[in-house]
């Protein structure tokens, strides 16, 4: 197996979310998100997404794993298998409930000092996204979320909080999470974690509408962000947050490798707004032809210049295989219509394709497009793990899939030349799935006690992957 030393200061470490492991959704002022209204699903049950909170039904996140309560421990044994770096976001609800108050919620704020600061206390660098699928629902009733402009405001308001508070303890931030997941926009889930918005009975051409001009917003709340990020500390290192995964085409047909182009195109575009500060030709003709984001300013181009992100940050689970069977090029719209299963790679239990050298491909295509650092945010298998007689945990199959893959990142890296910041793969202690709301679903090195149906004491204990991973960080991944 293929492997190299990381460049000094890679930050190694890992990645979750508020929403998924906090749990203390109502507890010092916190105000309920999308993800409070969300139920537990399962591998082939959706998650229902309720009017509020409904008694009786199972809220996972309402709990989670009680990180609130237990960060002191779980970071400590994050430092023992040597994290450089964890990322983590700032519930937005701690800081402003309802989304539209005028002032902070200093007890929320107060949380997130302690946790960085025990993040520093071992020399963790905190890596911090502003807003990961957990918008306040108050936002999501009154204003339908980010098809209002002045989701805007509420947003940079936000930031520009969490900015000034945590100048000195976080240096590394991202503005959105995947925010590119909203170009399947017939998806109900994740058109409301993105972007606040409940489809109801919308019209397919209505629910497109809707996000491209939500999409828009974000995109400029993002560029402001970025130009008071900087301005308040020149130092910050400010990324966007994309899910990357490499489309290629079923056959070598010009019809499939046309559908792969404007597949490409129409799921890179939020990054190259990001990146670029302003839109592709592509996308601005496809939305001009259907009349699409009828709000866009002189303004708005002017900050989407002024404000574009010093990173690239993205999540790599798969890639993406196309057929034009399914969606001819010129006709493609929602983009999980184009989609092909790839006859050539193994799934996991929840049908996620696994294609490590997918990741070495994505790392080589952002750097020849953007030309900017990257900083691989997520990346992992979720599996069902068996805890043995004696307490053990036997996940030989987490080791086998994060060691492929991260050694098609050393390869990427010292063979290709690819300017890498870290590697923070998902989860690292078991948390609530965002796509199935399940607990049973995990990632983690560190075991979670607590099961789909939310029984278990929430013991904390270390998978085999622990002592491999902690290996691997110590060597500086030459010891895969
Ligand atoms: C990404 C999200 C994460 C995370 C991960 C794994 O899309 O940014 O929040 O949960 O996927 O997905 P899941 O939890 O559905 O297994």
């Amino acid at each position: 197996m293929y492997s190299a030393k990381m460049p000094d200061g890679f930050l190694w470490g890992g990645a979750v979310a508020a929403h998924q492991l906090e749990g203390a959704w109502n507890v010092d002022g916190k105000g309920m998100s999308i993800a409070d209204v969300m139920t537990v699903g399962s591998a082939t049950k959706p998650r229902e997404i309720t009017d509020g909170v409904i008694e009786g039904k199972n809220y996972p996140n309402h709990s989670a794993i009680d990180f609130y309560h237990h960060y002191k421990e779980d970071i400590k044994l994050m430092a023992e298998m040597g994290f450089k770096a964890f990322r983590t976001s700032i519930a937005w609800t701690r800081i402003f409930p309802n989304g539209d108050d005028k002032e902070p919620n200093e007890a929320g704020l107060k949380f997130y000092d302690d946790l960085f600061a025990t993040c520093h206390h071992y020399g963790i660098e905190p890596v911090v996204t502003l807003s990961h699928f957990e918008i306040p629902f108050n936002l999501v009733k009154k204003y339908n979320g980010f098809t209002n402009r002045k989701l805007i405001d509420f947003f940079v308001r936000f930031a520009t909080v969490c900015f000034k508070r945590y100048k000195d303890s976080v240096k590394y931030w991202m503005t959105f999470n995947e925010i590119d997941n909203q170009s399947a926009y017939n998806e109900d889930f994740l058109m409301a974690t993105n972007s606040g918005i409940i489809l109801n009975n919308l019209s397919e051409k209505e629910k497109e509408a809707a996000m491209y001009q939500a999409a828009h917003y974000e995109l400029v709340a993002s560029a402001l962000a970025v130009k008071v990020g900087h301005k308040i500390n020149p130092d910050f290192e400010i990324g966007c947050m994309i899910n990357y995964s490499p489309v290629r085409p079923l056959t070598s047909s010009s019809a499939d490798v046309l559908l792969a182009d404007k597949f490409e195109q129409r799921r890179s575009w939020f990054s190259d707004v990001h990146v670029f500060g302003e839109y592709p030709k592509e996308v601005e003709a496809y939305i001009n032809r259907n009349g699409y984001r009828s709000d866009i300013t002189d303004e708005d181009r002017i900050v989407l210049k002024e404000g574009t992100v010093d990173y690239v940050g993205f999540s790599y689970y798969q890639t993406t295989t196309v057929s034009a069977k399914n969606v001819e090029p010129d006709k493609l719209n929602d983009l999980s219509k184009a989609v092909a299963k790839n006859p050539t790679l193994e799934r996991s239990d929840w049908g996620w394709e696994i294609d490590p050298e997918g990741l070495r491909i994505a790392l080589n295509h952002l750097t020849d497009r953007y030309h900017k650092p990257l900083f691989i945010v997520e990346n992992g298998l979720g599996a069902y793990d068996k805890v043995e007689a004696d307490g053990s945990i036997h996940d030989d199959y987490r080791v086998d899939y994060l060691r492929k893959h991260i050694s098609e990142m050393e390869k990427a890296v010292e063979i290709d030349g690819v300017d890498l910041m870290g590697y923070l793969p998902w989860g690292p202690i078991d948390l609530v799935s965002a796509g199935t709301g399940q607990m049973d679903k995990r990632y983690g090195f560190i075991y979670v006690a607590k099961n789909d149906a939310g029984e278990g004491d929430l013991s904390r204990s270390r998978k085999d992957s622990f002592d491999w991973y902690k290996k691997v960080i110590k060597t500086n991944g030459l010891d895969l």
